[in-house]
């Protein structure tokens, strides 16, 4: 039987919340407004079905099956109908973590991500809140959002941790800023690489447990780009042992998520 989780990805319009889950996703799942007006008031999903194989008997595989919500831009929250949806995803299923979006200088409504928050933190809902397309304003408007969602986030814990441009709130949020995909000005001279991406996925796996976990793994098992480069810290805020890993990498090269997930939800297990 297939095991159903959800993830919700909330902020303005155009903020650059589907050019992240593409980017942590690893893969193209959202589409991107790119220069058309996308401003809609539906709620969009994209739904991704793995099956994993146990690692001991090949024949007892479970279906994940991970719903990422899109939801409208903030501005229309205040409709019912729309505060109604969202508290339906937050409340009746189980989602992993919500992702909050904005970006330098966008209109942000502190009172309803406040609102948000709350209805997360009182449910068990992981909260990233995450200032996306961080290049697109100047530094100043960037520290705005941040310093935001840090005054907003020390309301509910102490900030425990800050590493890697990640602020860290007990095991109940995080915040951060990312560039999900390469930022040009050609006018200024300006080219940035993508920021933030694997150390916000790797944040997120040492903030979940258990089952929402595994089902935060199988939502970024392709993105390879965080699997070559994180595997190493994965392996060891997971106690794999590193030799079998060492030796599927020199046999098959890639496709290490397929080997290390198992391994993973093993030692999850076994907790
Ligand atoms: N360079 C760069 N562009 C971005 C980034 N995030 C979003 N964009 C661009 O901003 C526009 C809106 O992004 P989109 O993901 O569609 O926003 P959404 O409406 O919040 O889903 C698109 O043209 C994206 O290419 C980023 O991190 N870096
Ligand atoms: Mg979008």
């Amino acid at each position: 039987m297939a095991k159903h989780f959800n993830i919700a990805i909330c902020g303005s319009a155009r903020v650059g919340k589907s050019t992240l889950v593409n980017a942590l996703c690893g893969k193209e799942v959202a589409q991107t407004s790119g220069s058309l007006c996308s401003i809609t008031d539906e709620m969009t999903k994209y739904v991704l079905n793995r099956t994993c194989q146990s690692v001991n008997e090949a024949t007892n595989s479970t279906e994940y099956s991970i719903t990422i919500w899109d939801t409208p831009g903030i501005e229309s929250w205040t409709k019912d109908n729309v505060q109604k949806h969202f508290t339906k995803i937050m409340l009746e299923s189980t989602p992993l973590c919500m992702i909050y979006c904005a970006s330098p200088g966008s209109f942000a409504r502190l009172d309803q991500l406040q609102w948000l928050v709350d209805t997360c933190i009182q449910s068990n809902i992981f909260c990233a809140l995450v200032c996306t397309n961080k290049y697109s304003g100047g530094s100043q408007q960037r520290n705005h959002v941040l310093n935001d969602f840090h005054s907003l986030l020390s309301r509910y814990h102490t900030m425990t941790r800050d590493e890697s441009n990640i602020k860290y709130y007990g095991n109940i949020a995080l915040c951060t800023s990312v560039n999900s995909i390469i930022y040009e000005d050609i006018d200024l001279g300006v080219r940035k690489g993508v920021e933030g991406i694997n150390e916000l996925i790797f944040a997120i796996t040492t903030s979940l447990k258990d089952e929402k976990l595994a089902a935060w793994c199988y939502t970024i098992a392709e993105n390879e780009s965080f699997w070559s480069t994180m595997s190493e810290k994965m392996i060891e805020i997971f106690n794999i042992c590193r030799p079998p890993v060492e030796e599927f990498l020199r046999k098959e090269g890639k496709d290490i998520a397929i080997f290390l997930i198992p391994l993973i939800i093993k030692a999850i297990i076994k907790k």
